[in-house]
């Protein structure tokens, strides 16, 4: 990081008396995004493929299609954090940014595996997967935010945007009064368990403090950033139950 900003930090004011790193700022902007967004929130997050599974109508072929299609996308997910994880050590004074996307990388490597036990359990095959269209999309799209020309606090509203789709969505499937079904309680639990919401929760902390230093422009990139994957995440439902 330029020596510049790093005289910014905590809060202090610029020479000119702007104050571009008023603490919080950054907080404001995620509450305020998804409030301003929330009807594509609420979409991403209570979309009827999970509510299906929480009231345990889920047919077994959307299920299967989902394990299939988001495999694919864990794949594809890896070069990205990847990418982040550079960001993170090039663009962060704070140890903590680097260790926290470091523990995401190793709960992937675990979740791969995962996904081959799992798949065998439903009888399927991972390996000659075709990507469906809203795979292909979202793998298109990861890819285009590993440029190096994508700023660190861009690539990091957009990890935490998608990691706590899946937390919000997968926890809606264990809350009490759901009937999700015994053999998608594992499933659930990967991504709605309280360790993966308290994990979420230190991706919005990073989130927010790269926002508190975000020039305009970032605030808008990460702003469309934001929308585009409540967007591909509904896609990626709308595929996995096909609703498209
Ligand atoms: C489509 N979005 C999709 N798949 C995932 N596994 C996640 C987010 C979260 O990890």
């Amino acid at each position: 990081m330029a020596g510049g900003d790093q005289q910014l930090e905590g809060g202090a004011r610029k020479m000119d008396g702007s104050d571009s790193t008023k603490a919080g700022r950054g907080q404001e902007f995620l509450a305020g995004w998804i409030d301003e967004h929330r009807g594509m929130y609420d979409r991403a997050t209570a979309h009827p493929f999970i509510l299906n599974i929480r009231d345990g109508t889920i047919d077994v072929s959307s299920f299967k299609r989902w394990l299939e299609q988001d495999y694919i996308f864990v794949r594809a997910f890896v070069p990205f954090v990847a990418s982040l994880l550079l960001k993170a050590s090039r663009e962060s004074n704070e140890e903590e940014d680097v260790e926290i996307i470091l523990g995401g990388m190793a709960a992937l490597h675990e979740e791969l595996r995962w996904f081959k036990t799992e798949a065998a359990k439903w009888d399927l095959l991972l390996g000659n997967i075709i990507p469906l269209s809203a795979t292909q999309e979202y793998c298109r799209f990861l890819k285009g935010l590993e440029e190096p020309e994508v700023n660190y606090a861009m690539a990091m509203v957009a990890f935490w945007t998608m990691e706590t789709v899946y937390q919000e969505s997968f926890s809606l499937c264990l809350g009490t009064g759901s009937k999700t079904p015994p053999e998608l309680l594992e499933t659930c639990l990967r991504w709605g368990s309280p360790s993966f919401k308290i994990y979420c929760a230190s991706l919005r902390r990073i989130a927010e403090r790269c926002l508190d230093k975000a020039q305009d422009i970032s605030l808008l990139n990460a702003e469309a950033v934001f929308q585009r994957v409540l967007q591909l995440e509904v896609n990626f439902w709308d595929m996995s139950g096909l609703n498209c």
